[in-house]
């Protein structure tokens, strides 16, 4: 297999775009593809200081090397989740970020939140303990993080909070809300989230790169990153409508790129038009001032109660 630019060995075939690119053009590639979609959808300029969240996974890993060489001033936010499940979670994954940094931007700064012994209990400890975490504890974990990031933003002047959602994590959403006609967040689904209230804007710089484009990058970079996922995401839908997306894709190239492409027009033509779940009024919530829809304490400050 030959590089469509330099005709020198090809290390991947990127069907959808019809290029077969060797080890140096894909780079080049992924970098300029990602700075389009920045551009495109508007979502952070050159001088902007830019947060983004890393967990020691590959696509998160793979957008804070992009972002820097693209010469963004990216900081990196690691928060401890106290997972551990028998694979000591949380911890090594903590590792892959430092080793990254060492290894690949020793100047960067990645800021670390440690759950545990910052608010004296990890998420799997604190999801049994309260209502919200019967089951998984998923729905605690995400709001912890989202309202921990929101914190360090705010707190540190960053323009926006990047995350490496990649395609097909976007397609799958958007499939399982779609058969779920789930209109309210429909509405919300983008790449690019606004800020408001006290709440900082949202970005998915991956929203267009296929998942096995970002762990090409990261092994043509030589990023090492954890291959475990959290081990609460085993078995999860998206886990499922994700294999159900691998099949069509199979068939059909494109396909997951055709399908979130096709809606986000659509959606911007005003050919579909979901409505959010009511405008919902924020405030600051009582304790630690974040904005939250509750009247007194936030969800997040209630947990702790
Ligand atoms: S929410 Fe659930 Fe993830 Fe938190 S507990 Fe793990 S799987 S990390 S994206
Ligand atoms: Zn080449
Ligand atoms: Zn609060």
């Amino acid at each position: 297999m030959k590089c469509s630019k330099c005709g020198g060995l090809a290390v991947i075939n990127l069907r959808q775009h019809r290029l077969r690119l060797c080890a140096e053009h894909f780079v080049e590639w992924f970098a300029r593809f990602t700075q389009r979609t920045i551009e495109t959808y508007k979502m952070f300029a050159p001088e902007d200081k830019v947060l983004v969240a890393v967990s020691g996974g590959k696509d998160s890993l793979a957008l804070w090397d992009v972002l820097l060489a693209l010469g963004y001033q990216a900081e990196g936010m690691y928060i401890g989740l106290g997972i551990d499940e028998g694979i000591d979670y949380s911890h090594k994954s903590l590792d892959f970020c430092r080793r990254f940094v060492a290894e690949h931007h020793p100047d960067a700064v990645l800021h670390v939140v440690d759950v545990e012994s910052e608010y004296g209990q990890g998420i799997p400890t604190l999801a049994r303990t309260t209502q919200r975490g019967r089951g998984k504890p998923c729905a605690v974990c995400g709001l912890v993080k989202r309202h921990i990031m929101n914190r360090v933003a705010r707190d540190g002047g960053f323009a926006a909070i990047a995350t490496g959602h990649n395609l097909d994590d976007e397609v799958a959403v958007l499939m399982q809300n779609t058969l779920h006609w789930q209109t309210g967040y429909l509405a919300r689904q983008a790449p690019v989230l606004a800020e408001r209230d006290g709440l900082a804007r949202k970005v998915k710089p991956f929203a267009r790169i296929y998942e096995r484009e970002a762990a090409a990058y990261a092994l043509v970079r030589g990023i090492d990153y954890i291959y475990d996922e959290c081990p609460f995401a085993k078995g999860s839908t998206t886990n499922f409508y994700k294999e159900l997306l691998n099949q069509l894709e199979l068939n059909s190239t494109g396909a997951k790129q055709q399908f979130y492409l096709d809606f986000l027009r659509a959606r911007e033509a005003g050919k579909v038009a979901f409505e959010e779940a009511g405008p919902v009024e924020l405030h600051p919530c009582q304790r630690c001032g974040q904005p939250t829809t509750a009247a007194g304490l936030c969800a997040f400050c209630r947990l702790w109660e």
